[in-house]
């Protein structure tokens, strides 16, 4: 069925630097688990700004991209995969919009954030950058293959 064929979908997730200085960890890993949703690897990192130039590639080019790459390299942040039925278009919502103005209550950014270049969270926009941004993040042996006890009846 779609649901098994889609239970398996991955995302890549990250905390910024803004949301570790402002203890939004807990809270982010909390809404994900609570929806129901599988942790597959974990890590606080700082990263170099070398990285966040790959993982922003598609950026490059844009006004805000130097300040951007610089503040991502700024502190530590916590890198993460997902999974779960429609992991990547529930995370993008679950995080909110881009511009905090537009990002609902309920939202992470629409709940904890007011401006476009300190907004908390990072998620893949799509199946095909979630691939790329996990390998480019983590090596294959730090992805956890386990059964929740929750899994079953979650879906
Ligand atoms: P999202 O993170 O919502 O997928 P992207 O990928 O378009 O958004 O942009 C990556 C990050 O770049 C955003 N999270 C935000 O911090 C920053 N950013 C995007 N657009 C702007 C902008 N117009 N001014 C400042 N920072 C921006």
């Amino acid at each position: 069925s779609r649901a098994m064929s889609k239970s398996g979908e991955r995302t890549f997730l990250a905390v910024k630097p803004d949301g570790v200085q402002r203890g939004l960890v807990g809270d982010i890993i909390s809404r994900f688990e609570k929806r129901g949703y599988k942790l597959v690897a974990l890590k606080l990192q700082q990263v170099s700004e070398d990285h966040l130039r790959k993982h922003y590639a598609d950026l490059k080019g844009k006004p805000f991209f130097e300040g951007l790459v610089k503040f991502m390299a700024s502190g530590p942040l916590v890198a993460m995969v997902w999974e779960g039925l429609d992991v990547v278009k529930q995370g993008r919502a679950m995080l909110g919009e881009t511009n905090p103005l537009a990002s609902k209550p309920g939202s992470i950014r629409g709940d904890y954030s007011i401006d476009m270049g300190r907004n908390i969270c990072h998620g893949s926009d799509s199946v095909e950058s979630a691939k790329k941004e996990i390998e480019l993040w983590f090596d294959a042996k730090d992805l956890c293959d386990y059964k929740k006890a929750n899994d079953v009846w979650v879906y």
